[in-house]
C-alpha cells in the first residue's frame, strides 16, 4: 500500500514576491503549472474529479503545493532552480509537497525517497524540467520516438453515438476533400459496454468499417479504456474476482466505474484477446484511455505496487500490438507511462466551450487544455510525442482561432475532430496548414547538463 506518511526532505529560502513552484499533475488530465509562492494551486472542485482527474489517493490541503514524481522550485532570488524528484520512474511515484513556512521559506516533504538537484544553467522552470526528464531517460533504454501520422478522431463531433455510417461518411468526405489525414480514429461508442470490448449492434459492423478504411488507403485507430470496468457491464457480473478491491474509479456512462485488477488470473488474458481481435481486424493505432484505473491503489491478487502493476500491464499490451502499432495514452499516469506509449495526452479534453465546468482546470474546456499543454511542453520529444488533444475548427467552436494558434505553437500530435461538412474555408485552410506528422524533436532545448550540481542523494 502507498505510504501516506510524509517526511520532511528540505527547507529552502525563497523570495516571496518572485518564487515559483512547479507542479506536475499525476495523470493526463491533472492540472500542471507554475504557481507563485503567494498563490494557491488548483484542487478538484467536485469530489468525483479527485478520482477521475487528480491523484485519487492524495487529497491535499490548500495551504501547500503538491506534485507527483517531481516538484520544481525557482527561489526567485537569483539562486539556481531546484528540482525534487524521484530517481527512477519505473517504481512507485512519490507525492511531493511544498508547504510555505513563515513568509520566506518552503518546506519540501515526500511520502517516498526523492533526490534534490540544482540547475544552475536553467533560466526557467521549463529548462529544469527538460533537464530532469533527460536525467530520467538516461537511466532507461527507450526506442526512438515515432513521427506519428495525422489522424481524424470521431469523439468531438459524434460523441458516444458514433456509428459505422458516421465513420464511413467522414472517410468519404476526407478523401474527396483530399485532407492530409492518414488515420481514421474511432473513439468511444463502438463497444458493447465499458469492460465488454465486443462490437455493439448500435455502432454497426466494425470489421467492414476497418476494411473500408483500408481500401481507401488509410489506417484505422480505435479507442479503448482497458483498465476500466463499468459496474453494469457483463464483465463485472461474470468476473467479480477481476475487480480491483476497494478502488472507486469514478462515475460516467450512467454508472459507477470500477478498475480491472490486471494481476487477477485471466484478466490480462482477456484484455490481450481483445487487442489481438482488434489487431487482426487491422487496427494500427490505439488510443488507450482512462489508464489511471490501472494504476490505482487497491487490493490486488498479486501484492505489487500499483505503478508496477500498471507498467507490467502496459508492457504486455505493447508486446501484443507490436512495436509498429501506435499507442496514445490518455487519462494516464504521466511518469509511470514513460517508455510505454508513443504519444501521451498531456491535457484535459478540448471542448467546443472555452472554459471548463466550474473553472476546474482538470475538466474539458479549451482554456484548460491549452494551459496544461503549455505547462508540459518540456516532456515532448523526450518521454514521448505530446498530444495536446484534437483541433476543433468548425465555426461553432468558442475561440477556435486561439485553439489553432495554441496547436500551431506545439510540436506534438496533430489530430482534428470536426464533422467535415461543418468546416468553412478558414477551417479547411487550417486543417491543411496544421494537420501534419508529429515532430519528434524536443520543443524546449536542454539546459547544459554538464553544469548540474548534485546536491543530495536519496534524501530521507
Ligand atoms: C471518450 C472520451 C474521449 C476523450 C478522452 C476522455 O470525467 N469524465 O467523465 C470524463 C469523460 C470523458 C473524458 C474525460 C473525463 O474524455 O479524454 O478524448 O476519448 O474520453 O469517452
Amino acid at each position: 500500500m502507498v505510504s501516506l506518511h510524509f517526511d520532511e526532505i528540505a527547507e529552502i529560502e525563497i523570495d516571496p514576491d518572485r518564487a515559483l513552484v512547479y507542479e506536475l499533475g499525476w495523470q493526463s488530465w491533472s492540472p500542471s503549472g507554475s504557481y507563485s509562492f503567494k498563490s494557491t494551486s488548483p484542487r478538484p472542485l467536485k469530489k468525483i474529479w479527485q478520482a477521475m482527474a487528480y491523484r485519487p489517493e492524495f487529497v491535499d490541503p490548500l495551504n501547500c503545493f503538491q506534485s507527483d514524481g517531481v516538484l520544481i522550485v525557482n527561489p526567485g532570488d537569483g539562486r539556481p532552480i531546484v528540482s525534487f524528484g524521484v530517481a527512477d520512474i519505473q517504481g512507485q511515484i512519490p507525492h511531493i509537497l511544498a508547504t510555505p513556512k513563515g513568509n520566506k521559506h518552503l518546506v519540501i516533504s515526500s511520502n517516498l525517497p526523492i533526490e534534490a538537484r540544482s540547475w544552475p544553467s536553467a533560466v526557467t522552470i521549463e529548462d529544469a524540467l527538460s533537464g530532469w526528464a533527460e536525467l530520467i531517460l538516461s537511466k532507461m533504454e527507450l526506442q526512438l520516438l515515432k513521427a506519428i501520422a495525422p489522424a481524424w478522431c470521431s469523439w468531438y463531433c459524434y460523441w458516444f453515438n458514433v456509428t459505422q455510417n458516421d465513420i464511413v461518411g467522414a472517410l468519404g468526405d476526407i478523401t474527396r476533400a483530399q485532407l492530409p489525414i492518414t488515420t481514421i480514429q474511432i473513439d468511444d461508442g463502438w463497444q458493447e459496454a465499458i469492460g465488454d470490448w465486443t462490437i455493439s449492434k448500435r455502432f454497426g459492423d466494425l470489421k467492414s468499417t476497418i476494411a473500408t478504411i483500408k481500401e481507401a488507403g488509410k489506417e484505422s485507430g480505435i479507442w479503448l479504456a482497458p483498465f476500466l470496468v463499468g459496474a453494469n457491464s457483463q464483465l463485472a457480473e461474470k468476473n467479480p474476482s477481476w475487480i480491483l478491491g476497494g478502488a472507486d474509479a469514478g462515475f460516467n456512462w450512467n454508472q459507477p466505474l470500477l478498475a480491472l485488477d490486471t494481476t487477477a488470473n485471466g484478466a490480462m488474458d482477456y484484455l490481450l484477446e481483445t487487442f489481438t481481435m482488434l489487431k487482426e481486424l487491422g487496427v494500427t493505432y490505439f488510443k488507450l484511455d482512462f489508464l489511471y484505473a490501472g494504476a490505482m491503489e487497491g487490493n490486488r491478487n498479486r501484492d505489487i505496487p500499483s505503478e508496477v502493476a500498471y507498467r507490467q500491464a502496459m508492457a504486455s499490451i505493447r508486446e501484443c500490438v507490436g512495436d509498429e502499432a501506435t499507442i496514445v495514452g490518455c487519462g494516464a499516469p504521466i511518469l509511470s507511462s514513460v517508455g510505454l506509449v508513443d504519444a501521451m495526452r498531456i491535457s484535459p479534453d478540448i471542448s467546443p466551450l472555452w472554459d471548463p465546468p466550474e473553472q476546474d482546470l482538470s475538466q474539458p474546456g479549451s482554456r484548460a487544455a491549452i494551459l496544461n499543454s503549455r505547462a508540459r511542453r518540456a516532456l515532448h520529444g523526450r518521454f514521448w510525442v505530446n498530444d495536446p488533444d484534437c483541433l476543433l475548427l468548425r465555426p461553432s467552436i468558442e475561440n477556435r482561432e486561439l485553439i489553432a494558434d495554441a496547436v500551431a505553437s506545439t510540436n506534438g500530435l496533430r489530430t482534428f475532430s470536426d464533422p467535415i461538412s461543418s468546416l468553412d474555408e478558414w477551417a479547411i485552410a487550417k486543417v491543411r496548414e496544421l494537420i501534419t506528422p508529429a515532430e519528434t524533436a524536443p520543443a524546449v532545448p536542454s539546459p547544459r547538463v554538464a553544469s548540474v550540481q548534485y546536491i543530495s542523494q536519496q534524501v530521507q
